[in-house]
Order: structure tokens, then C-alpha cells, then sequence
């Protein structure tokens, strides 16, 4: 333990003293729930030192500072993970075990902060732990929604969303601080006032507004002192409810802006890649970019005089175009308020603020109605018009007569503000999140950009932090790593881990690694037993797929593929077939029919086989409930195959794919964004790869699609699945319960094109590459070998690495130490 002030019995105490000034109870008597605040309490009050001790090296060595703006942070739990970073994880559990207390059962108790839908949000949870451990200054920059993403029952194999009421027994970490509540104002109009200078002065007037008030989260870095900040606002009325408002016949707008300030924040948009051009949604993304861009200027001038000097001390790392009204927001601050001239504040601003782009999906581009955008925000609006004013004047000279060019690049066009744009042209670095997906940005999606400003574009690959995922997910194989390697180092350099390669022909390594492969299914099959109970076999292959629902990501064609090798078993049971078990874990998007469709087709599969006693259970399909970061420590941790399977060219990079990776699960997948650098390292022959490259599917998609009746008409074996969506085999009878996937597939007029995602066309390589997934395992020694290489080869996804190339190539931060 690195923590002096971190005493055993002096924590004990301390637990003891909170259960009492909390609740007035002793420890027998508390609940489970009483017991995970005290003891939370208890490890934010050693947090604390260590967190106002970052506060001073802060302000004695004036670091840059980077700003991740993001409309989600996926945080999951914050105790275990705060413990392992403490390097106290061993002790606490001693501690408290000598109490009585049982920690794994206290953690269980925190409800995940799940302030994100799923990939994006996650890796802003993972950057934060990074800055942290290598030490780096930032913020995280969100939202303190009231309610985070929904949770998910499962009713009659149908999903139903319930409030994630994450806190409702308060969250013992955070700290609020009213003394830097900031205010953010919108509508009303724009009156221009000139002074005795001739001066143009903008006034906003008729405008409603609330009270920001930031909310702050420990973040604490590994082994080393520095605790960061996540700071998410929370919104209240500017004007008290009081009731001489009322006397005053105030109390309409009283009322007005209570409910302004409640509904600001009331709830997490659920949409993943999915843009729904929600009015409220824009108050959400004004609200917490112009409360943080003003924390952000009045910290820097605390310091700091010259404002021109802004981009040497502050960056703006905008996650995906959804805080990009930073741009315009900073543009108006120095115009309005510091009052810069154009040039000087577009100089600046075009220095601080940097783009990444997370995903090439048409339909999540976030494309404002200019109405509302300028109903919502008139000010802001003006400057994005000369923004792009002057960006079209600058298309123009460059090209001169190719008015595609502009109606292509152009910020405003078709009665719409298209925010990648305008966060392109202001960045001063434009990035995607694999290799992949950066060419196809370049070459497709943003081609007119590159060609414009080849210099602003750049690759920085996803990464994962492996203290979450290894180090507090997965404690056996972590303990296993550090014995191999000789050194835990690993947890602040996972490059070490290709020193694990050595015992990939040892014998009795790879038994060990199986081993305990083994005990984290067993782990895995009672949390399956106890949250579905449904009995699953250890032994058997646990095939996992857990991400959102999407039909990018092929959950159909995984479930297809199930119903396939159902038939088989049925119609050969005299072939040996090696058990299999089917994991599924996804939320769709509550609107999202198609989604929530295969979401029940999973259950009903799942339905039919699992109680099918003439199969011998060689079978099994397991829908888990609610996925979400804590549960999905377990999944990777106890996965035997990493299904990462989407469409290729649509997945930008996936993360997930490397939490199996480092857990040991090679990856059956397409050639798809992370997927093509994760084969790279691990080799081709130690990963299962399928499927149409993503240059074939582009080709296809600019030819107008392929013809899935071919195939349907052509195999047999296909048509029989496809037609057993439509003949009540799954449906209880009912033939029109999956129509609309069977429509999907093989009919253009449910969708512009027939399967858009490639199901049929991929489906014989995927039945394949699953058959070499049991041949394979089948050979124990082989596929023990398999699984420790991925292990051992998964150094370059640490999200350490990932956040060291943003800091070499984009935000240029100098490194902290903290002294205690
Ligand atoms: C406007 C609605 C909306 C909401 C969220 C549109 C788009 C999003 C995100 C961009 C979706 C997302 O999470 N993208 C994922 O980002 C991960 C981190 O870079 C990648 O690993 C995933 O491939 C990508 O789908």
C-alpha cells in the first residue's frame, strides 16, 4: 500500500465512525447499502489529501490543460476501481473482512454511473483514468444527468426501459461546488448597440437562463497522487421559487425556469449513432460547453493575463461534433466579452479547440435545423454565419466555380448547421479512432475536407485502460500476469505483456492460464444463474457478444447463425458437435423497433433451445440483462470468443473487442476497425477473420447494394433460417412477429436497399469461420496458445498508449507530479 495515511485500523475506525454519523447504527446493523457509503466515505476522505495536493501542483507548476468535453462519460462504479488506483484494493478487502464486512458484496451495491450509451462514453471513462495515471492535467467536461442510461428488464423476451435512478442514495464521491456556479443563458434576441467609440456591442435580451452548477468527481490516477477532476453540471433556476415572486405576478416565469433548469438535465439521450435533432438535446450541449468554457477562461485569467496566449495553457478535446457549439461559444466569449477583434479570437480559437470523430454512420451526423438553432441561441448563431461566410469564401477562391465543393463543405446549407463541419473547419486537428476509420474518413466521408487540409487529419487508435478490465475485472489473471512477467509494472506499461509470450509453448503455463479461464466462467455461470436462471456449462464455449443494438453490429446475423446450428444438431444428432454457449448483452435504443425486434428474437431463440431436452443442452443462448461496465467486467473476463462481427467499414474502431483481447478471448470478427490493427499484433492465425473487406462493402453500397434473393434462393441451409423467421418456429406460432427482419433481408421496400448490412452475403464465411472456432477448440494445447497470445499481444491497446499520441501529436500537455 502506498498510502501512509492509508492505516489499517485507522480505516476501520473511520468505517466504524460513518455508520454511526451517518446512519446511527453499528456495522451488524447497517444494510448492505449503508455499508458501501460508509466505506465509500471512509476512501474519499483518503482521496481528498491527495485530490487538494493535485489542486496545489496545479497551481505551483502551471501545466496545459486539457479540457475532454463530453456529452458522456461511462463511468461505471467508482469504489473498486478507486481502490485498485489507490493501490489499497488487497488491504480494504482485509480490512473490512476482519469487520465482518464481505467488499466484493459492498461494491455490488453501487449502482454503475452510467452517464453514456456506449463506446464513445466509455473511452472519455477510460481517457480520464489514463490523464490521471500519466499524469497529465484535465477535465472531464459533462453532464450530471439525473438519470443515466436506462436500465433494461426483460419482459416476455421484450426489452422494457425502467429510470436509472443512479442517485437515489446520493453518490458519496462527488463534491458540489456552488462557488463556481456559472450562468447560461438562451433565446431572446440580439440587439447591437454602438458606444461612444463606435464600438459594436451584441446585447442579448429576452433570454431565459439557469444556474450551472459543477459537480465534482474524483479521478484517481494509478499509484501516483494525482487525483483529476470530472466536472458535470448540474442545472437550477437562477431565480429562487419563492413566493414573492408570486406576489410579484412573477410566477409564470418562476415556474418557467424551474422547469427550464429541471429538464436541462433531467436524463441521458439513450441514441447511439442516431441523431434525433431534439430541441432539448442542443440546451444540453449549450448548457455544459458554455458553463465549462467559462470555468475554463476564468481559471486560465486567474493566472494568466494575455488572453492571445489561451492555446498555449488550454485545449478543447471536443468527443465527437456533440459539444462543437464550444467553437462558437469561445468565438463569442473573446468577441463579446474580452473584446477581441475577428482575426485575433478566430486565431485563438482555431488553436484551442480539436476534433474526434467517432463514427461515419449518415444517420448519427448531427445536422441542426437553422430555425431552432437560432431560435435557441441567436448569438451563437450570428457567429457560426460568419464562420461560415467566411469558410465559403475561402472554398471559393480555392476552387474557383465549383459551387459542389461549397454546397458539399459548406457549415449552413439546406436550412441546416452541420456540426462535423463546423468542427472540422475551427479544429486544429481532426482525428479517427483506428487506422481504418481514419483512411476512410480521409478517402470517403471527408474527402473535401482532407484535400482542403490534408495537415489537420490524423489516426489516434482506441485503447482500453487494462486497471479497470485486467487489473480489478479479472484479479486471477492479473495476479497470474504479474508472477509470469516477474513485475506488476504492466499496470503503467501494458507493452510488458509481450513478455508473457515465452509461455505460450509451456505446458504447464497454459494450463494454469485455463485454468483460470475456468474459475471466471464458473464466476460468470452463477452471475447467469442467479440475474437468469438459466444453467449454463463451464465447459462448453462461451461465445460472447455484448455491445449496444445495432444493425451495423450483426447481433442478427450471431442469432441466425445459433438458429443454423440448431438445425444441424437436430438433423444430425449423430455428428459430434462440441457445446456451445451463446451470450448476448445489448440495449437498443428505446426507438430503435428493428433493434428491440432481434432483441426478442435473441429470447426466443434463446426460449426454444434452452428447453429443447432432445439436444442433449449440446446448446445454449443466454440474453443477459441490463449490460452495463460492472456486469461486462465479468463477460470479458469469462469469454472464450470475442464476437466482433459489424458490417465492415461501420464500426470506427470498437473497444470492446480489446477488453476480450486483454482477458485472453480471441477475436471472431470482420475486418472492421480496431479488429484489422488487433489482428496485426496478434496474428492472423490466433483470430478468427471473416467476411467482405470494407472496400467491397463501399464498392457494393456505391453500386446500389447486392441481391440477397440470390443466396436465399441458392443455399438451402440459409433459406431454411431465413424462412423460419416468418413460419412460427420462433414465433409461438406467430408467423408476423419477425416479418419485419424477413422483410429486412430479403425485401427493398422495408429498407432503401435489401439486408443493408451485408447478413446474407457474410453469412456461409461466418458459419465457417465458426466451425474453425470449434475445431479449434477442440485442440485444448492450441487453443490455450491462442487465447494467451491475445493476452500477451494486447500492449498496444492500452488506452495509456492511446492518450500518450494525443498528448505528443495534438495537445502538447507538460507532465504533473504530485507531492504528498
Ligand atoms: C447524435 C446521436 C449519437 C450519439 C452517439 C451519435 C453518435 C454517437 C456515438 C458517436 C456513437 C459511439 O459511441 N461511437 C463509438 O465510439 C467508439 C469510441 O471511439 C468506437 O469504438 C465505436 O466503434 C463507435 O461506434
Amino acid at each position: 500500500m502506498y498510502n501512509p495515511i492509508f492505516e489499517k485500523e485507522k480505516f476501520k475506525r473511520e468505517v466504524t465512525n460513518n455508520v454511526k454519523t451517518l446512519f446511527r447504527k453499528t456495522v451488524d446493523e447497517a444494510t448492505p447499502q449503508q455499508l458501501f457509503q460508509a466505506v465509500s466515505y471512509a476512501v474519499k476522505e483518503v482521496i481528498i489529501d491527495d485530490w487538494i495536493a493535485t489542486q496545489k501542483a496545479y497551481k505551483e507548476q502551471d501545466p496545459k490543460i486539457v479540457y475532454y468535453m463530453s456529452m458522456e462519460f461511462l463511468m461505471g462504479r467508482a469504489l473498486g476501481n478507486n481502490l485498485i488506483n489507490m493501490t489499497a484494493y488487497k488491504e480494504v478487502a482485509e480490512a473490512l473482512d476482519e469487520m465482518g464486512i464481505d467488499l466484493n458484496a459492498v461494491e455490488n451495491e453501487e449502482p454503475d454511473a452510467a452517464l453514456g450509451n456506449g463506446g464513445l462514453g466509455r473511452l472519455a471513462a477510460c481517457f480520464l483514468d489514463s490523464l490521471a495515471t500519466l499524469g497529465y492535467a484535465a477535465y472531464g467536461c459533462g453532464i450530471r444527468y439525473r438519470y443515466g442510461m436506462f436500465k433494461q428488464k426483460i419482459e416476455d423476451g421484450y426489452q422494457v426501459e425502467t429510470p436509472d435512478n443512479w442517485l437515489k442514495n446520493g453518490n458519496p464521491f462527488e463534491l458540489r461546488r456552488p462557488e463556481y456556479a456559472k450562468e447560461v443563458r438562451f433565446g431572446g434576441n440580439i440587439r447591437v448597440e454602438y458606444d461612444e467609440e463606435g464600438k459594436t456591442h451584441f446585447v442579448q435580451e429576452h433570454y431565459e437562463s439557469v444556474r450551472a452548477v459543477p459537480y465534482d468527481m474524483p479521478i484517481v490516477g494509478y499509484n501516483n497522487h494525482m487525483v483529476n477532476t470530472l466536472r458535470i453540471w448540474d442545472a437550477e433556476p437562477i431565480v429562487d421559487f419563492q413566493l414573492d415572486e408570486f406576489d410579484r405576478g412573477d410566477y409564470h416565469k418562476a415556474v418557467e425556469q424551474e422547469n427550464l433548469a429541471k429538464n436541462i438535465v433531467e436524463v441521458l439521450y439513450p441514441n447511439d449513432n442516431h441523431y434525433a435533432g431534439k430541441e432539448l438535446r442542443l440546451k444540453q450541449q449549450y448548457f455544459f460547453i458554455s458553463a465549462s468554457i467559462q470555468q475554463a477562461l476564468s481559471k486560465y485569467k486567474m493566472t494568466h493575463d494575455d488572453i492571445h496566449k489561451l492555446p498555449e495553457k488550454v485545449t478543447f478535446q471536443m468527443n465527437d461534433t456533440h459539444p462543437t457549439v464550444a467553437v462558437a461559444e469561445l468565438m463569442r466569449i473573446l468577441l463579446d466579452e474580452e473584446g477581441l477583434g475577428w482575426n485575433e479570437a478566430w486565431e485563438i480559437t482555431t488553436h484551442t479547440c480539436a476534433y474526434t470523430n467517432h463514427t461515419i454512420m449518415a444517420e448519427a451526423l448531427e445536422k441542426w435545423p437553422i430555425d431552432l438553432f437560432s431560435r435557441l441561441l441567436p448569438r451563437v448563431y450570428q457567429i457560426i454565419q460568419e464562420i461560415d461566410r467566411r469558410f465559403v469564401e475561402q472554398i471559393r477562391s480555392q476552387y474557383p466555380g465549383d459551387e459542389g465543393k461549397v454546397k458539399r463543405m459548406a457549415i449552413l446549407m439546406d436550412g441546416q448547421v452541420k456540426m462535423a463541419h463546423l468542427a472540422i473547419v475551427a479544429g486544429y486537428s481532426v482525428n479517427g479512432v483506428a487506422a481504418l476509420h481514419t483512411e476512410i474518413l480521409k478517402k470517403q466521408e471527408l474527402r473535401d475536407f482532407y484535400e482542403m487540409m490534408p495537415s489537420k487529419f490524423n489516426n489516434k487508435t482506441n485503447g482500453i485502460t487494462q486497471r479497470r478490465f485486467l487489473l480489478h475485472g479479472n484479479p486471477l489473471l492479473a495476479d497470474w500476469v504479474t508472477e509470469k512477467l516477474g513485475t506488476k509494472d504492466w499496470a503503467t506499461d501494458l507493452s510488458l505483456m509481450s513478455g508473457l509470450r515465452k509461455w505460450a509453448d509451456d505446458e504447464e503455463a497454459l494450463k494454469e492460464f485455463m485454468s483460470i479461464k475456468y474459475k471466471n466462467k464458473e464466476r460468470l455461470a452463477q452471475y447467469i444463474l442467479e440475474h437468469n436462471g438459466i444453467e449454463i456449462d463451464p465447459r462448453s464455449i462461451f461465445d460472447v457478444q455484448v455491445k449496444r443494438l445495432h444493425e451495423y453490429k450483426r447481433q442478427l446475423l450471431n442469432i441466425l447463425h445459433v438458429m443454423y446450428l440448431y438445425n444441424q444438431i437436430k438433423e444430425h444428432p449423430e455428428r459430434s458437435f462440441y457445446p456451445r454457449t451463446f451470450i448476448f448483452g445489448a440495449k437498443a435504443s428505446a426507438g430503435y423497433i428493428r433493434a428491440k425486434q432481434i432483441i426478442k428474437l435473441i429470447n426466443s431463440v434463446a426460449d426454444v433451445v434452452n428447453n429443447d431436452r432432445s439436444i442433449n443442452g449440446k446448446l445454449k443462448v443466454v440474453f443477459i440483462e441490463d449490460y452495463r461496465v460492472s456486469n461486462a467486467e465479468l463477460l470479458f473476463a469469462g469469454a472464450d470468443v470475442s464476437e466482433q462481427i459489424s458490417t465492415a467499414s461501420k464500426e470506427a474502431s470498437g473497444t470492446g473487442n480489446m477488453k476480450f483481447m486483454l482477458n485472453g478471448a480471441p477475436t471472431l470478427g470482420t475486418m472492421d476497425g480496431a479488429n484489422v490493427e488487433i489482428v496485426q499484433e496478434v496474428g492472423i492465425e490466433n483470430a478468427f477473420i471473416f467476411g467482405l473487406s470494407s472496400d467491397e462493402v463501399i464498392s457494393f453500397e456505391q453500386h446500389g447494394g447486392y441481391n440477397p434473393v440470390d443466396i436465399y434462393n441458392s443455399d438451402h441451409e440459409i433459406r431454411r433460417v431465413v424462412d423460419q423467421l416468418v413460419d412460427g418456429t420462433y414465433g409461438y406460432g406467430n408467423r408476423e412477429m419477425y416479418r419485419d427482419l424477413y422483410n429486412s433481408l430479403l425485401n427493398t421496400k422495408s429498407s432503401s436497399r435489401a439486408d443493408m448490412y451485408f447478413i446474407l452475403k457474410d453469412f456461409r464465411a461466418y458459419a465457417e469461420a465458426q466451425e474453425k472456432v470449434e475445431a479449434a477448440y477442440r485442440d485444448r494445447d492450441r487453443w490455450a496458445k491462442m487465447a494467451l497470445l491475445n493476452t500477451a499481444s494486447c500492449g498496444k491497446f492500452s488506452s495509456d498508449r492511446t492518450i500518450e499520441e494525443y498528448v505528443k501529436d495534438i495537445w502538447h500537455l507538460d507532465k504533473l507530479t504530485v507531492e504528498v
